[in-house]
């Protein structure tokens, strides 16, 4: 049997795929992205696994659902899913939902060149430029960010011991600076990264807590950011992130950059306005710009913006049946 047919617009930001679904939806209860994520979470995972794994989607795979919008303020409303689950919010996922669906009049700014959008953790801004039908660049205006645990020790096995720092910027980071026992992201191989990274989050996430400060439904740390010196001109410094089972961000990463920035700013190396140029795994670049200094739950935090690109690369109908033995996907 069929269990569905889904239209797809397949994108990447920077590198990073975004399959944005433009079909099949199903009805959310919730009055909010947040509750309506968690309904979605709970009866149609099915989905979120059909459309981002194997043989439909890879590792890396990351998608959107564009919903009406939740606030009365707001233009439209974004599910994110990836293979890692349905995260909070995503940085590349939203200039590339946002970039596609410009792209194919599914958006529809009240104030061109603006959207204000809710997502699960909460409601973000986003600024974009176009020249006839293509979309140049999109800004977002990102959630609250701030430095959650400094200086934190674990032991990792084969490794050492580590320090790093957890921070939130639409969800929760580890953050690794070079030191000892890690020489940077340059002198790393992928496989070293997704070998020491689902280590550090186990042992990192039980050594303290990761849960909104104001929010608790927003918990568990969930990426790990590691730094290193950038190799493209212009950029003020590298990272690669990990998330999900197996995946390394191939976009600077939206939500890494505002945590690194929140972090940054947290030691005093960075101050609002600077423009904070981050450069991906692959060499790609977001500017990143700590807005306005503000406060969540009694901690500094900063409003971060991340601005980047996103290029439309085909249109997908997928076929989710019964009758492939594959039809949830799957992950080696
Ligand atoms: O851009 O925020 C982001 C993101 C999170 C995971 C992958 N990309």
């Amino acid at each position: 049997m069929n269990k569905g047919t889904f239209f797809c617009i397949d994108a990447h930001t920077c590198g990073n795929p975004v399959r944005l679904v433009t079909s099949g939806h199903p009805v959310l209860e919730g009055e909010t992205m947040g509750d309506k994520r968690l309904h979605f979470m709970r009866e149609y995972d099915w989905i979120r696994q059909s459309l981002m794994f194997e043989p439909r989607g890879h590792d890396m795979m990351s998608g959107a659902f564009l919903y009406p919008p939740c606030s009365d303020n707001a233009d439209a409303s974004i599910l994110f899913i990836e293979t890692s689950g349905c995260l909070p919010m995503c940085g590349h996922g939203t200039i590339g939902t946002v970039t596609a669906g410009l792209e194919a009049g599914l958006l529809k700014p009240r104030v061109p060149g603006k959207l204000t959008i809710d997502v699960p953790a909460g409601q973000i801004n986003v600024e974009y430029a176009m020249t006839g039908n293509k979309v140049e660049w999109v800004k977002i205006f990102n959630v609250p960010a701030y430095l959650a645990h400094k200086d934190i020790e674990i032991d990792v096995p084969e490794l050492g011991r580590l320090k790093l720092d957890i921070a939130y910027g639409g969800n929760f980071y580890a953050i690794v600076e070079p030191q000892q026992n890690f020489p940077g992201i340059d002198a790393w191989t992928p496989g070293d990264i997704l070998k020491y990274s689902p280590l550090v989050r186990e042992i990192a996430g039980k050594a303290v807590e990761c849960v909104h400060v104001e929010d608790p439904k927003v918990r568990g740390l969930s990426h790990v950011l590691w730094t290193g010196k950038p190799q493209t001109p212009g950029s003020s410094a590298a990272n690669a992130v990990f998330y999900g089972d197996k995946a390394i961000d191939r976009s600077p990463c939206g939500t890494g950059t505002s945590s690194r920035m929140a972090q940054l700013h947290a030691k005093g190396l960075l101050q609002p306005g600077e423009k904070f140029v981050h450069e991906s795994i692959i060499g790609s670049q977001f500017v990143g710009t700590i807005e306005e200094i503000t406060e969540v739950g009694g901690i500094t935090a900063i409003k971060p913006s991340i601005q980047g690109w996103a290029r439309v690369t085909g249109y997908n109908q997928i076929l989710v049946d019964d009758d492939d033995p594959y039809v949830n996907g799957f992950q080696l």
